[in-house]
């Protein structure tokens, strides 16, 4: 094959890759944010709070930001450590998740126990800490979603909040 062919080839196989790339990674994404959010859901069911520490808390609690993620995914992975220390969130120690590590391209677990997308950033979570059946959103451009208690997003292919390629748990 001729150089010329050559690159001719791959400046149409590469762009197709790329795309499927980013559904793969998108499908993974919706799939993550779905097991949040089910797993959050059953643990309420269970224990009648929230998967966090943080119960209480007055304009409720987002992670993945200043607070990490860790302290939700340990409460619903049955994890003694930081959130869930000596199992106090969740007594029952019933895994609602399981995850595995984070790879390239593959969501997952960083060593502090915080949940990465694809993309290696931590999913945004926000629990109804103050159980007003209404998650507040703070320091994001999305509006207080109203009659849920947990709602969480990934910040996409380009790896920041509150632009077009973030991905939601919620019909925005
Ligand atoms: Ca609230």
């Amino acid at each position: 094959m001729g150089g010329g062919v050559l690159l001719i080839v791959l400046s149409i196989v590469i762009p197709i890759w790329v795309g499927v790339e980013i559904n793969r990674r998108q499908a993974m994404t919706r799939a993550d944010l779905e097991m949040i959010v089910s797993a959050s859901e059953r643990f309420f069911v269970e224990y009648g709070y929230w998967p966090s520490p943080h119960m209480g808390t007055p304009n409720d609690m987002r992670y993945g930001r200043e607070t990490g993620n860790d302290l939700v995914m340990n409460a619903l992975r049955a994890v003694d450590g930081p959130g869930n220390e000596g199992h106090r969130v969740n007594p029952n120690r019933i895994e609602y998740v399981r995850l595995p590590g984070h790879g390239r391209g593959r969501s997952g677990l960083n060593d502090a126990g915080e949940f990465l997308d694809p993309w290696g950033s931590p999913y945004q979570i926000v629990l109804d800490t103050d159980m007003n059946n209404t998650c507040t959103m703070a320091h994001t451009i999305y509006p207080n979603q109203v009659g849920v208690g947990v709602v969480a997003w990934s910040f996409g292919p380009d790896r920041r909040s509150d632009t077009p390629q973030d991905i939601l748990s919620w019909d925005n």
